[in-house]
């Protein structure tokens, strides 16, 4: 057996559990031990690596020697049942007060679920999301953790070393107990769906609007980068439609296939909303806009059903593309407001305490969605902890103001020359819903109650009310069935 030389440990050397311990071993002060299922990982890994001085080890009885006390451990597997069995592992040969780490792509109640499992047996487990893919895993990925305050104050200075750093400060903050790690991380994933969406609708409304090639949209978006949309997407944006594919000369996004994938993450949040009654419509539309590229069988059978005459050809082509600038901010700012407003509402629902202002400070850097903007919303928190709605601060109230003239052009062009644009449509349609002084939701009720007696509230008094809903409308009772 290894003596506890260890002060952490991972556990899958997989692409991301080796960028990690990698950049764990990286960091003063820090011993890794790492182990793998089979053992041909931890080999290559060690030989590859000797400058990192990890800790191998090939069972679990000696990766727990190998820790010292309290054992800490990062498991870096494909989420799922390769979780439950490692965790089980480890709850075999580790101690009351030691701490296991979730660091995959778990879904938050699974976290929860083991969470409550493991702790019963007097050891922490801790959800962290980690974001920032393999290269943030080995350079600095931002960091959502859950779990106990206890597992903390070990796991605290370890993550803090190996985040990324925005500013001065590290992209890890203790997000809040049990599975808040992962349920924020989720939300960050939908989160990146809107913005990915609403960034691509973007670009093809200038190109079919204006005629522009994919490389002088990319000089766009490069100039936007320069501005308040600056961020990691805007940036990779820009050298994706720079890119010439090397077979045929094409930009390479005109030779990829238009359908795109998803790992799920986007679904869980819209999924999670829907339950705790939450309008994401904007990472909703771009999850939906994706299942729709995905169905080339029906794409194909819709494709002669006719739309508007004539060609979309803009009149004024800088014009038109300062308003897609700034519907694309007004469109941005919604999704992030709806996206924060489900972390909200799920830390309502599962009795976190949860800074809103700390976790968009987290995502400043390492992360896909990285960006100053995030500096405004960490204002806004910080000026109203409790503010309603993100986008009514007055920072973000402002460029609203200031961009939605320019949006309901952008949106009235794209349905009248006949190009989709979800994200940006129905993050218009939330935000003239969400300021109006009167909705048609009371139409709705009376619906709901004619049919199904489902009752209504009154504008004039209190009670819940039903209506005999048929015959001489004049002798209709309103009933208080309170
Ligand atoms: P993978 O998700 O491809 O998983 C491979 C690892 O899981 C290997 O170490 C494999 O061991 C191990 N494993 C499996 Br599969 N089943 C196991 C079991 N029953 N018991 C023990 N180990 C098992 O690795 P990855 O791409 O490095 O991702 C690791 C985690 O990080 C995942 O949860 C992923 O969702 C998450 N994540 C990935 C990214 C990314 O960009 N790739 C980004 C953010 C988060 P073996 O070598 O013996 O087969």
């Amino acid at each position: 057996m290894p003596t506890a030389a260890a002060n952490i440990g991972v556990v899958g050397l997989a692409v991301m559990g080796s960028n990690l311990a990698r950049n764990l071993a990286s960091r003063e002060g820090n011993t890794v031990a790492v182990l793998n299922r089979s053992r041909a990982k931890t080999d290559e890994l060690v030989s590859l690596h000797p400058e990192a001085g990890f800790v191998p080890t090939f069972s679990y009885e000696e990766f727990a020697a190998s820790l010292q006390k309290p054992r800490t451990a990062i498991i870096m597997v494909k989420a799922g049942l390769g979780t439950d069995a490692v965790i089980d592992e480890l709850v075999r040969v580790f101690e009351p007060g030691d701490i296991i780490v979730d660091g995959g792509n778990a879904y938050f109640p699974d976290t929860i679920r083991r969470e409550q499992a493991v702790r019963e047996t007097g050891i922490n487990f801790v959800g962290a999301g980690i974001s920032g893919g393999e290269e943030g895993a080995l350079l600095g990925p931002s960091i959502m953790p859950g779990g106990s305050d206890e597992s903390w104050v070990t796991l605290g200075p370890i993550l803090e070393s190996i985040a990324a750093v925005a500013e001065g400060e590290p992209c890890v903050t203790h997000v809040g107990h049990g599975g808040a790690g992962h349920f924020v991380k989720m939300v960050h994933n939908g989160i990146e769906y809107a913005d990915m969406q609403l960034i691509a609708e973007a670009y093809d409304l200038i190109r079919r609007g204006t005629g522009k090639s994919p490389a002088e949209i990319a000089d766009i978006f490069a100039e936007w980068n320069t501005g308040e949309l600056e961020s990691y997407l805007i940036e990779i944006t820009a050298e994706v439609l720079r890119q010439i594919d090397a077979e045929t000369g094409q930009p390479l996004v005109d030779v990829i296939v238009d359908q795109a994938g998803a790992k799920g993450t986007g679904a869980w949040t819209v999924q999670t909303a829907l339950a705790l009654g939450v309008p994401v419509s904007g990472i909703a539309e771009a999850t939906f806009a994706r299942s729709l590229s995905s169905h080339p069988e029906q794409r194909a059978v819709a494709a002669h059903l006719p739309g508007p005459e004539g060609d979309f050809v803009v009149d004024d082509a800088d014009a038109f593309i300062e308003d897609v600038r700034l519907a694309l901010y007004a469109s941005k700012i919604v999704a992030y407001s709806q996206g924060f407003d489900e972390i909200r509402a799920g830390a309502v629902e599962y009795g976190w305490t949860i800074d809103l202002g700390a976790v968009s400070k987290i995502w400043r850097a390492g992360c896909i969605i990285r960006a100053q903007f995030l500096n405004r919303i960490a204002e806004a928190y910080a000026g109203e902890p409790d503010l309603p709605a993100l986008l009514t601060a007055p920072y973000f109230a402002e460029a609203l103001s200031r961009g939605q003239a320019s949006w309901r052009r952008v949106v009235i062009a794209a349905a009248q020359a006949g190009i989709p644009a979800p994200a940006f449509s129905s993050s218009l349609s939330y935000y003239d819903g969400i300021r109006a002084d009167r909705l048609p939701a009371a139409l709705v009720q009376g619906q709901r109650d004619f049919f199904g007696a489902h009752t209504y509230r009154r504008i004039d008094k209190d009670g819940t009310f039903h209506t005999l809903w048929s015959g001489d409308r004049t002798e209709i009772p309103a009933v208080d069935t309170h």
